[in-house]
């Protein structure tokens, strides 16, 4: 019995997600005169000009130029795709241009970054993130590795019988490193809430109880399908905010988008670090 497409695996090159991939991948090259990037970054809610350090931008698209990306309904979001070249010579794509679960575009969508990425050439996928802290070391404006996650979209971005290995999903090589430029740095697990909205107290409870030290809404989902692709992953997170009941004030954006820009020069600095490490 054939198939219909949307039940066939992800990892299928002919799957329409995949294809979507490449047709980005395409209209990239061809605005960049880049055939190959070699790494690809996604800039999450404070980190917009974290990747100006990383070197040159040498083009900068808007997403909506490029077939399955969107503009971004996130302030503090560019909305771009940009080609850097570092001082290496190697190639870093920066997605400026997040679709998040919440927008309700599904979850082919919210990893399009991803596999276009991997449909690139890239080898590593950088993802950044701002988000909530749970855990009492953490304190706005810091800088937190993410080890781990815990996925609570209660979905996958695979589908099919495609048994992913998530062991060590977040790659403890470039942890490593990332450690080896700012030893202060700490870790924690990332757990991804569908959103829109931010956690009640007792659901911040809920998940300090499950193991969780960080959470927002991105990142868990683009990990799965960057390792599904093959790609080497890094998250690491801004916490912009304590989590709700851990801070004594109401949580807005307002407060995300200003610990992005007090956080601003650090952590532009240690991304530039890292990738010039990788
Ligand atoms: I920035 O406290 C940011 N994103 N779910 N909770 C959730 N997402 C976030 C938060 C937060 N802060």
């Amino acid at each position: 019995m054939q198939q219909r497409a949307s039940q066939r695996a992800t990892s299928d090159p002919e799957h329409p997600a995949n294809l979507s991939a490449q047709r980005a991948a395409a209209a990239i090259a061809e605005a960049t005169g880049v055939e190959r990037h070699d790494i690809a970054l996604t800039l999450g809610s404070g980190w917009g000009e974290a990747a100006k350090l990383i070197g040159e931008t040498t083009h900068e698209i808007p997403a909506s130029k490029v077939p399955g990306f969107h503009a971004s309904q996130v302030a503090g979001h560019p909305g771009t795709i940009s080609s850097i070249r570092t001082e290496s010579g190697k190639r870093a794509l920066v997605i400026g241009a997040r679709t998040h679960y919440y927008e309700g575009r599904g979850v082919d969508a919210v990893v399009h970054g991803v596999r276009t990425a991997a449909a690139c050439g890239a080898q590593t996928m950088i993802l950044t993130n701002g988000c909530g802290g749970l855990n009492p070391k953490f304190s706005a404006g810091m800088p937190v590795l993410i080890s781990d996650h815990i996925n609570a979209t209660a979905t996958s971005p695979l589908a099919g019988a495609h048994f992913v290995d998530l062991t060590d999903l977040y790659s403890p090589r470039i942890r490593e490193i990332a450690r080896s430029i700012d030893d202060s740095l700490l870790e924690g697990v990332y757990y991804q809430a569908p959103g829109p909205h931010y956690e009640t107290p007792a659901e911040i409870r809920m998940m300090s109880t499950v193991g969780a030290d960080l959470v927002g809404m991105s990142t868990a989902l683009e990990a799965i399908a960057a390792r599904a692709a093959g790609l080497e992953v890094f998250g690491i997170s801004l916490v912009t905010n304590m989590a709700a009941g851990i801070q004594e004030t109401a949580l807005n954006h307002e407060e995300v988008i200003q610990a992005g820009k007090d956080a601003g020069p650090r952590i532009s600095r240690l991304l530039a670090d890292i990738i010039a490490a990788l």
